[in-house]
């Protein structure tokens, strides 16, 4: 009368021994299947050699530094990181990032609008609306007390204006929107030091700086900025937000996404992890410096530099008021700031916001002390 099936019952041990042997068999392996899984995903194997590209996204969020234990099963692959994708990545042309020269007298900004056609991905284009045939726009160096002439022409196929941060100047006369086919100039004196945006400001401005129009100006204070620098690099954070993969044909800009804040890439001068595949280099003990600025049009950029302290911090234009000894400052959407940091051996030091969703979307570099091997990810 019992119910119960004797194939089961704790009598018949010699009957019931292989099933168990062999579903501990098949668990153990599945354990294993599963554990080498999560390893392959988090990459802190060290035995996948995946490439630097496919590295930025997968991994960022799971590295062990910057504990942030995302299960595998959430991690998402961007799926323009195929092979063909990283091979664009390493021939791609980084944006210069270095601070281009002083030039004496009337500093000549002349721009001719543009609408092309941009990679900002590996594998990805987009439409992009152009100060000048770039994302950033050019970076413009000059010294406190300079003048500035700005002459714009526009080439594109809109309305489109420029607006300086580092002036002072009524910006009905001087940020006027220019019509397509026209020229316009005005002057400015720079006489704010600091590092500081400009961007269109054509509304909806929303949609001007997330097509492409922004840069940096950085005015130096009269003398310099003390202490020297040995090297000194300029870095524009942006967003892009994309209507489509921009794989088989441009994407242009996805106004929805750009309400919401939902970027599909974050970058260092327009590119996604150009400084990951193309490091900016530097030497243990110099001075190395950091122009950087917020160009959003919506994010902030919570500048850090994995392995080191900032030095001195310079938010905008005071040159004396310094923070010294800071891990993350942060630079607003529409801000800048100057630091100065060290390293005090040879190795990979990336250079993040800290704002890691940034990070997950492409705003990631790497400083190369002492021109070492390999990569790193972050
Ligand atoms: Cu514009």
């Amino acid at each position: 009368m019992s119910t119960i099936d004797p194939r089961l019952s704790y009598q018949q041990p010699t009957r019931t021994h292989p099933l168990v042997v062999a579903m501990a068999i098949f668990m153990s392996g599945l354990f294993a299947i599963v554990l080498v899984l999560v390893l392959v995903t988090r990459g802190d194997g060290g035995s996948t050699p995946a490439t630097p590209a496919e590295h930025v996204h997968a991994t960022a969020a799971a590295t062990p530094a910057e504990a942030n234990p995302t299960p595998a099963a959430t991690v998402v692959e961007p799926s323009h990181h195929t092979p063909a994708a990283t091979a664009v990545a390493d021939t791609h042309t980084p944006y210069p990032a270095e601070l281009p020269p002083l030039v004496s007298g009337v500093k000549q900004v002349r721009l001719t609008l543009k609408d092309v056609d941009l990679q900002i991905a590996p594998g990805v284009t987009f439409h992009a609306w152009t100060f000048a045939g770039g994302a950033p726009g050019p970076v413009i160096h000059v010294r406190q007390g300079q003048k500035v002439h700005v002459e714009l022409t526009n080439g594109g196929a809109i309305p489109h204006s420029i607006d300086f941060h580092a002036a002072r100047i009524a910006p009905n006369l001087a940020f006027k929107d220019v019509k397509p086919g026209e020229t316009f100039s005005f002057d400015f004196v720079a006489n704010d030091p600091g590092v500081f945006m400009y961007h269109c400001g054509t509304p909806p401005v929303l949609a001007h700086i997330a097509s492409g129009m922004y840069g940096a100006i950085v005015v130096d204070p009269k003398g310099g900025l003390q202490p020297k620098a040995d090297r000194s690099y300029v870095l524009v954070g942006s967003e892009w937000y994309l209507n489509g993969d921009g794989k088989s044909q441009p994407a242009s800009l996805d106004m929805e996404k750009a309400r919401h804040m939902q970027p599909d890439f974050v970058t260092w001068n327009g590119f996604a992890a150009q400084y990951k595949t193309h490091p900016l280099p530097a030497e243990v003990g110099e001075n190395v410096r950091f122009y950087v600025v917020a160009a959003g049009p919506s994010f902030d950029t919570a500048f850090h530099v994995v392995g080191t302290l900032l030095d001195r911090a310079w938010t905008d234009g005071d040159p004396h008021h310094v923070l010294t000894g800071a891990q993350t400052v942060e630079v607003p959407a529409g801000g800048g700031a100057i630091f100065d940091t060290h390293f005090d051996e040879n190795g990979l030091y990336p250079f993040v916001s800290h704002s890691f969703a940034s990070v997950d979307m492409g705003q990631v570099g790497l400083v190369n002390v002492g021109n070492v091997k390999g990569t790193m990810s972050h």
